[in-house]
């Protein structure tokens, strides 16, 4: 049993992704991040940098539990433990994890950025461009890339998709149109349309709806 704590943003949703994807039985725990959840000191325990998402699973290595933070961390432990969406040939394994560093290292921070100056500083002219373009510059690495092969780290789906999926499902909080890169249309479409990953998503929001209420009423 893995448990999560998470929220419903899109690095919220990549473990019950892979979770769903795998079978594997997980519990979820919300942390509402708009409501400064991720500072309790009992979060602070699981994550010090006070960020979802987080795992705990009691069933770690050498049969102790063991606590993890950083989502492409997680995504890296539960697919070594599974035997799952990581290749076992060496080349592909590290091309899986040269994309997942791709989304951790870019993908999140940059087109978080891109979002958060349009919602939050659409005055900013400098932060809206600078951004703008970047989310530009990524989306285009990620087209020419799906030009090439089926998914990002090669021939088969792997932590890496299911890592930059979930942050190509706005496109237009980042600037971007979905259109105007048809690699990336066609892959995220077939990511989209996949049971365990539609599971995913229901899961998380139904669980966040079930806690605000739950909260509401309290
Ligand atoms: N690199 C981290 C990023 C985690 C992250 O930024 N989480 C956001 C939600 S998507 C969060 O918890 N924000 C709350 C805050 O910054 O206070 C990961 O991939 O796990």
């Amino acid at each position: 049993m893995i448990d999560v704590y998470t929220w419903t943003t899109g690095n919220g949703r990549k473990v019950p992704i892979f979770l769903e994807e795998t079978g594997t039985p997980y519990r979820l725990h919300m942390v509402d991040i708009h409501n400064g959840e991720q500072h309790a000191p009992e979060f602070i325990k699981i994550n010090p940098n006070r960020k979802i998402p987080a795992i705990i699973d009691q069933d770690g290595p050498g049969g102790k539990p063991i606590t993890l933070f950083e989502s492409g961390a997680i995504l890296i432990y539960l697919a070594d433990k599974v035997g799952q969406f990581m290749p076992k040939d060496p080349a592909s394994r590290y091309h899986t994890i040269e994309w997942l560093m791709f989304q951790m290292a870019n993908i999140g921070p940059l087109l978080g950025q891109a979002h958060h100056f349009r919602s939050k500083a659409p005055d900013n002219a400098y932060g809206l461009k600078r951004y703008t373009d970047e989310a530009t510059r990524l989306w285009t690495v990620m087209d020419g890339r799906l030009g090439e092969m089926p998914y990002l780290a090669g021939n088969d789906y792997t932590i890496a998709d299911i890592a930059t999926y979930v942050w190509l499902r706005n496109p237009k909080n980042q600037g971007q149109n979905l259109d105007d890169y048809p690699n990336v249309k066609r892959w995220f479409t077939a990511i989209d349309a996949r049971p365990a990953v539609q599971r995913a998503h229901k899961a998380v929001e139904e669980a966040a709806e079930k806690y605000k209420a739950m909260k509401k009423a309290s």
